[in-house]
């Protein structure tokens, strides 16, 4: 098997990468998140749920899902990676898996509601010296053990 080393350079940018893309998540915009993602991109969010497909796919698939589990209630999400390795393969694309937490507060509660814990799958591809997602799949742990 050809393994590709990682560099460190490589990896503060994948670090990066999904740093920003978070946070525009996290801030609500769905639409500036869904074009973190390849045109044809895939994501996977939630076992069961079917996978969003494209950009514009994406980005309604997270309204219509933020919709349906909160609807106007005021919470405030952050979704905290760590654990990433970042492994680039032969063909060009780079994988990256990380562990995920789900912190999500409400006004005037002090504790947050950690959860899901889950793990992320990713495969990015570099365009124009511009890192992308091409397919990102989250499996949840409460649904994969045992
Ligand atoms: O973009 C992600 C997500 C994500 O968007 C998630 C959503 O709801 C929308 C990157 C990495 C991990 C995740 C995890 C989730 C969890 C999922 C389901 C939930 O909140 O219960």
């Amino acid at each position: 098997m050809t393994t590709v080393p990682t560099t460190t350079d490589l990896y503060t940018r994948v670090q990066h990468f999904q740093a920003a893309q978070m946070q525009v998540l996290d801030n609500g915009d769905f639409d500036a998140y869904s074009a973190t993602f390849t045109e044809d991109g895939e994501f996977a969010h939630t076992p069961g749920r079917p996978a969003a497909r494209t950009r514009k796919g994406i980005a309604e698939e997270l309204h219509a899902y933020h919709h349906e589990r909160f609807g106007s209630d005021p919470v405030r999400r952050r979704h905290w990676f760590n654990m990433l390795c970042v492994t680039p393969q032969p063909d060009g694309t780079i994988h990256a898996t990380a562990y995920v937490l789900v912190v999500t507060s409400r006004p005037g509660v002090r504790e947050p509601e950690i959860a899901p814990s889950c793990v992320v799958h990713d495969v990015l591809v570099e365009e124009d010296g511009q890192l992308l997602t091409r397919s990102r799949r989250v499996e949840h742990d409460y649904l994969s053990i045992g």
